[in-house]
C-alpha cells in the first residue's frame, strides 16, 4: 500500500522549507505540524534535522521528544546521525525509524551494524542526488552529501544496490534538483533506483500537484510518496491526496 509521508525539515526548532535545499522559509512549529498531519491521516512522518551539527544533537533530542509524545503514526528522524549512539538515543525516546544519509556513505558498515543492532525495519537510508547532464567525469545521477553540498562522484543506482545489499529496509530518495520546485518528482532518477532494488523506495522532492504523485508511482514505480512544500503551505492536503490516489486506484 502506497504510504503518504509528509516531511518536516527542521532547523532551530522550526519547520522550514526551501528550494533545492536553500532559501529556507519558516513554515510551522514542529509539534503543531506533526499533530495536524496525524489528524489528517498521514501514514508516516519524516523529520529531517537539517541543521544537525555535533553540538546541536542534544537539543535535537529535546524537540524530538516533544514531538514523539504527540505523534500517533510511525515517526522517522534523520539529519546528522553519525553512529550507533545517535541512533540508540533516538530509539530510546520513542522514535520508530532513523534515516541515515552522509554517515552511511562515509562508513557503509554503519548500515550493517544498525540493522543487526536495531532491526532492519528501523533503518532507512536517505539518498540525496542530482543530475549531471553531460559532465564527462561525473555520473549522470550522482549521490550528494552534507545537505546536497558535497559531490561524491558515486552513481545513485550503484549506491542504492549497495545499500540494499547491506540490509537497509528502505530508501528515501530525494532529488535535489526537484526539491521545493513543485515541478514534479524526478521520474528518471526515481525509476532508475526503484527498478534496481527490491526494497521500498520513497520518492521525495518536487511534488507540486496531485498528478505528480500518481506519475511517480505509475511511471517511476515509487513505493511511497513524500512531500513537504505542498503540504506545509496548504496547496494539497493529505486527505485530498489520499482521495485522489484512491480514485486512481493506486491506493
Ligand atoms: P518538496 O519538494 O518540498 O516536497 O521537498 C521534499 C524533500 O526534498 C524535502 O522535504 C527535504 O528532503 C529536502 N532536504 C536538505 C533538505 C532541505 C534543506 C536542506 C537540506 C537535505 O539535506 O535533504
Amino acid at each position: 500500500m502506497v504510504k503518504i509521508i509528509p516531511c518536516l525539515d527542521v532547523k532551530n526548532r522550526r519547520v522550514v522549507k526551501g528550494i533545492r535545499f536553500v532559501n529556507l522559509r519558516d513554515a510551522a512549529d514542529p509539534v503543531e505540524a506533526a499533530v495536524a498531519y496525524c489528524k489528517e491521516g498521514a501514514d508516516e512522518l519524516v523529520f529531517l534535522d537539517i541543521a544537525a551539527t555535533i553540538e546541536e544533537r542534544k537539543t535535537r533530542l529535546d524537540w524530538v521528544k516533544s514531538v514523539v509524545e504527540k505523534v500517533t503514526i510511525p515517526f522517522c528522524v534523520g539529519g546528522g546521525i553519525g553512529d550507533l549512539k545517535d541512533i540508540e538515543a533516538l530509539f530510546k525516546i520513542g522514535v520508530n525509524k532513523v534515516s541515515i544519509n552522509t554517515a552511511a556513505v562515509r562508513n557503509p558498515s554503519l548500515i550493517k551494524e544498525a540493522v543487526s543492532n536495531f532491526g532492519k525495519e528501523r533503518v532507512v537510508i536517505a539518498i540525496d542526488a542530482r543530475k549531471n547532464p553531460g559532465e564527462a567525469n561525473l555520473p549522470r545521477l550522482e549521490v550528494l552529501l552534507n545537505s546536497g553540498e558535497v559531490s561524491t562522484g558515486l552513481d545513485v543506482v550503484d549506491w542504492a544496490k549497495k545499500v540494499e545489499a547491506l540490509g537497509a529496509a528502505e530508501i528515501l530518495l530525494t532529488s535535489k534538483d526537484a526539491d521545493g520546485t513543485e515541478d514534479g518528482f524526478d521520474i528518471e532518477m526515481t525509476k532508475a533506483v526503484a527498478e534496481a532494488v527490491k526494497i521500498p523506495v520513497t520518492a521525495s522532492g518536487g511534488a507540486g500537484k496531485l498528478e505528480h504523485f500518481y506519475q511517480v508511482i505509475i511511471e517511476a514505480k515509487a513505493t511511497n510518496v513524500l512531500a513537504a512544500s505542498v503540504f506545509h503551505f496548504g496547496k494539497i492536503s493529505v486527505k485530498q491526496l489520499r482521495q485522489y490516489l484512491r480514485e486512481k486506484k493506486v491506493l
